[in-house]
């Protein structure tokens, strides 16, 4: 959809939740939000970009600061309906310089310049007088309008507000940026698509993208979560060890390092989930993954030229047992002859060599054979479960929450969260999966992909 998208302007009267409304609708969390009035002093854009398409721009604007002596000067310049738009823009370009009105100006530049109105009140505030100035300039202007009434506390006003906004707008609608849910958005884009006749065709058009990127967003975040899963069960953490047998103070540190790299793997996957849900500034108090009564044993391995005794069978070094010719085969003639080096090392080439034998051998002072302590995988079976349960509770708090909050997270899940998304059928698919991961085998792309839907299916239920 290249050029035109649709441009809505969000104004009103300071700290009324404008910023709020552009926040959630622009799925962008960087907007200025506080509860000071006056908080928003410069216009500016938020278009709400999917691959590429803007599929509606949206201005954030301050609030009317005089709005009274606007309409004064409007009136002043009496004409014909039909010429009362031309009015307001004579009133913008007489006062551009003129600060006592920069707010004014700022909030009624984008709508002259095609920007529909989403004019918002605080519904939980009782209706005024003070208000109509500021509905009277913006039907002077024209433009398509719309009225949203946001609840910011509990007393209910609304009533009277539709009585009095009725009378201005063509539509009226509560929209509460805090609590509005995927669906509510796409239906108030409905209603704004109803505002103008030649708003239908791209509004629907960017409603259709916008469902199937939210589609997209599920698809992407049960992807990461499984990763997350798969990776950090699989993971085996090396530590080389320098002596002839690892002492304890090696074994408790590549115990420290395998849980230290499965908290970054967690980290990881959940900066890329609020990523994709466009919370870029997320606040978080979480405890941090423990790994309390779980057995992390590490293990002693062996291997010859960064090779494990596995491995090499595998290479094809028969039995177990290589030539000194073999071992230059294996290593593609990249050292020079060290097999017949080796051959000469231990008396006589041609000799046969296993593989604990030929990693005694030392050539220029250094021992061939590398000795290491591993942790993981992951073997306690509760493991994928604990992180599972914690990387769905992000999940689904991070893609209902709306844009315009600005606390803090608190990733407290409470005993029943298990609960909402676990059964008997669903852990018994999941663990076959947890079984493969943790083999340390390869695991083929479509159980990976299988664990992705089960996964998909899961998160939407908790968000739903
Ligand atoms: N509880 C609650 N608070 C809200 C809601 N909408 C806005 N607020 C709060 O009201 C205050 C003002 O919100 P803003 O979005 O900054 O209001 P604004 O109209 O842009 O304000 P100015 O830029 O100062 O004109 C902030 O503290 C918001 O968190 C709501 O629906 N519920
Ligand atoms: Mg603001």
């Amino acid at each position: 959809m290249k050029g035109e998208h649709p441009k809505f302007a969000v104004v009103g009267h300071p700290n009324k939740g404008k910023s709020s409304i552009v926040s959630t609708l622009a799925f962008d969390d960087s907007v200025q939000i506080s509860d000071t009035p006056g908080t928003t002093t410069k216009r500016r854009s938020f278009p709400l970009q999917v691959d590429g398409n803007i599929l509606y721009e949206l201005f954030d604007t301050p609030g009317f600061q005089r709005a009274r002596s606007v309409l004064a000067w409007l009136k002043k310049h009496e004409v014909t309906a039909d010429r009362r738009p031309g009015v307001v823009q004579d009133f913008i370009d007489t006062h551009r310089e003129d600060r006592r009105f920069n707010d004014e100006i700022e909030l009624l530049e984008p709508i002259m310049s095609g920007a529909g109105i989403l004019y918002v009140v605080d519904g939980s505030k009782p209706y005024g007088e003070e208000y109509e100035a500021e509905m009277e300039i913006l039907r002077w202007t024209g433009q398509p309008s719309m009225a949203l009434i946001n609840l910011i506390d509990e007393t209910d006003h609304v009533e009277a507000w539709r009585r009095a906004l009725g009378q201005y707008f063509k539509m009226v609608r509560l929209f509460n940026p805090m609590r509005a849910t995927f669906p509510q958005h796409l239906s108030l884009l409905q209603s704004i698509a109803q505002l103008k006749e030649e708003w239908i065709g791209p509004v629907t058009a960017s409603i259709a993208l916008f469902e199937a990127y939210h589609a997209q967003m599920f698809d992407e975040t049960a992807r990461n979560i499984a990763y997350l899963i798969y990776r950090s069960l699989s993971h085996v953490e090396k530590l080389p060890i320098v002596g002839e047998e690892a002492t304890e103070k090696e074994k408790a540190l590549v115990v420290e390092h395998y849980k230290a790299r499965l908290r970054e793997y967690e980290a990881e996957a959940q900066k890329k989930v609020e990523h994709i849900w466009h919370h870029e500034h997320l606040e978080k108090a979480q405890q941090a993954l423990l790994f309390d009564g779980m057995d992390l044993f590490s293990k002693e391995s062996a291997s010859l030229f960064g090779l494990s005794r596995k491995e090499l069978l595998v290479t094809g070094a028969t039995g177990g047992a290589m030539t000194g010719a073999g071992i230059d085969l294996l290593l593609g003639g990249s050292t020079f002859f060290l097999g017949s080096a080796i051959g000469a090392a231990v008396g006589g080439a041609g000799i046969f060599f296993g593989f604990d034998e030929l990693s005694d051998v030392k050539v220029l002072g250094q021992k061939l054979g590398k000795r290491s302590l591993e942790a993981g995988p992951m073997k306690p079976l509760n493991f994928p479960y604990i992180l599972l349960n914690r990387a769905l509770f992000h999940a689904a708090k991070v893609a209902s929450r709306s844009h315009a909050l600005r606390n803090r997270v608190v990733l407290e899940m409470g005993r029943d969260f298990t609960e909402k998304w676990m059964d008997d059928e669903v852990r018994k698919s999941l663990e076959r999966h947890h079984a493969l991961f943790r083999s340390g085998g390869e695991v083929p792309s479509e159980a990976l992909q299988a664990y992705e839907v089960l996964i998909e299916t899961i998160l939407k239920r908790l968000v739903d």
